[in-house]
């Protein structure tokens, strides 16, 4: 039995969890909540996480003698990775040093709050930021032009850097894809306009464990 159940949806955030694991190889249960479909409304999954989002992280661990299985539930995506990283610190998915973990916070935070959830949502679900049903086109209107300052911001902090934090790959690179992904989706030319986003993504996604979990999830980047 795994230590742990990764709850995602194909193609949501939750995939930057997915490949954090595939990269470390540890045993894990990937369940799939599909979003589409409701799944993550269900009595079962908002039993797990009633917020009814993914990701959520089941971590399942025994008690000193190794009896008892008790078991803790993490949400919030960045929080999950940060969790994995300083729990497998081999695998350096985060840097040790103060000033460049809190670089690395401060993309996750930016990518979580500014782009996801005032940026990328009000596009897919202009619905949810108005009650008026007929002011849901103006709404992903402004959100489309707001994350296109996203991604400029995005592709000038990229530019000359091998991974987003520098020389050393980490889980910023990974959620950095989950956003390249939904720059494609909402229809934006991500591989013309973005040529050092592009470059990097091209590099995250030429590795093993990440073509494992998109193979996984049944999803296209492009
Ligand atoms: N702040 C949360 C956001 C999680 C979130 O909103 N996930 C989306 C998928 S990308 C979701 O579960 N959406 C379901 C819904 O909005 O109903 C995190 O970073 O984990």
């Amino acid at each position: 039995m795994s230590n742990y159940r990764l709850y995602h949806s194909p193609g949501a955030c939750s995939l930057a969890a997915h490949i954090a694991f595939e990269e470390l190889g540890i045993p894990y249960e990937p369940v799939r909540v599909v979003i589409a479909e409701g799944q993550n409304q269900t009595p079962d999954y908002l039993a797990v996480n009633p917020r009814g989002r993914v990701p959520a992280l089941a971590i399942c661990d025994q008690d000193a003698a190794g009896i008892t299985p008790k078991e803790q539930i993490l949400t919030e995506l960045s929080a999950i990775l940060i969790y994995l990283a300083k729990t497998y610190p081999d695998a350096h998915l985060l840097p040790e040093d103060a000033l460049s973990f809190a670089r690395a916070v401060e993309w996750m935070s930016w990518l979580g709050a500014t782009m996801h959830a005032a940026g990328v949502r009000t596009v897919l679900r202009p619905e949810r930021f108005v009650s008026d049903p007929g002011a849901a086109a103006a709404v992903k209107t402004r959100g489309t032009e707001n994350i296109l300052v996203g991604y400029a911001d995005i592709e000038v902090r990229l530019t000359g850097r091998t991974w987003a934090l520098g020389d050393h790959y980490s889980v910023v690179d990974m959620y950095l894809l989950v956003f390249f992904r939904w720059g494609n989706r909402v229809g934006l030319p991500m591989r013309q306009k973005y040529p050092n986003y592009t470059r990097m993504m091209d590099a995250v996604r030429a590795r093993p464990a990440v073509q494992r979990a998109i193979a996984h999830e049944g999803i296209e980047i492009e």
